[in-house]
């Protein structure tokens, strides 16, 4: 089975602009900007019956369209960091999305999810990247505002790299209507 998880995709013109973040960090193996996205349920590897009640009870949520806005960077790891990201401006819209994928999860038969939900875009794994390079780097860049976006669908991917970042299949599309 592949890993699957819920997300939300990051529109093409925003990704290419979140390109241009992608220079000067010694050690950092940037995402491709067609497998960015905003996480909202990690399932990983599940049997397909599971699969299938996930996929399922993600096509009853109900829900409208809503803005979001990406919001600075940051890094994940501590001293050891890991990877880079960019936040997300606070948004009520994407909490009733977040708690909608998690109530589909639990209707499928899935644990709750352990750790608390940290919205983000992840832009860059690293290995051996030093603290204090990585720290400089988002001193340099991470004052960085976007423009907003309307989030008028979400998507079921699959992964089938061990590793993460991509390349990622949309396995199921869901509108958000009015
Ligand atoms: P990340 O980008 O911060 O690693 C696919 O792996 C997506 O699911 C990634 O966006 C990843 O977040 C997210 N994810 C959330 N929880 C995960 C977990 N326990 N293991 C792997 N990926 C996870």
């Amino acid at each position: 089975m592949p890993r699957l998880f819920s997300a939300i995709e990051i529109p093409r013109p925003l990704a290419e602009r979140l390109t241009l973040l992608r220079a000067g960090l010694t050690g950092a193996r940037w995402i491709d900007p067609e497998n960015y996205h905003l996480t909202l349920r990690f399932i990983g590897d599940v049997d397909g019956m599971t699969a299938r009640d996930f996929a399922e009870a993600l096509g009853a949520i109900e829900m409208p369209p809503f803005e979001i806005r990406l919001n600075g960077l940051g890094s994940f790891g501590g001293n050891k960091p890991r990877a880079i990201f960019a936040g997300v401006a606070p948004s009520e819209g994407l909490n009733a999305l977040r708690r909608a994928n998690d109530r589909a999860a639990r209707e499928a038969g899935l644990p709750a999810e352990g750790r608390n939900f940290m919205p983000h875009v992840t832009l860059a794994r690293l290995r051996n990247a030093r603290a204090d390079a990585v720290a400089a780097y988002l001193e340099h860049q991470g004052g960085v505002f976007a423009d907003p976006f309307i989030v008028n669908r979400f998507v079921l991917y699959s992964s089938r790299d061990s590793v993460g970042g991509g390349p990622y299949v949309v396995e199921a599309a869901y509108p958000l209507e009015d």
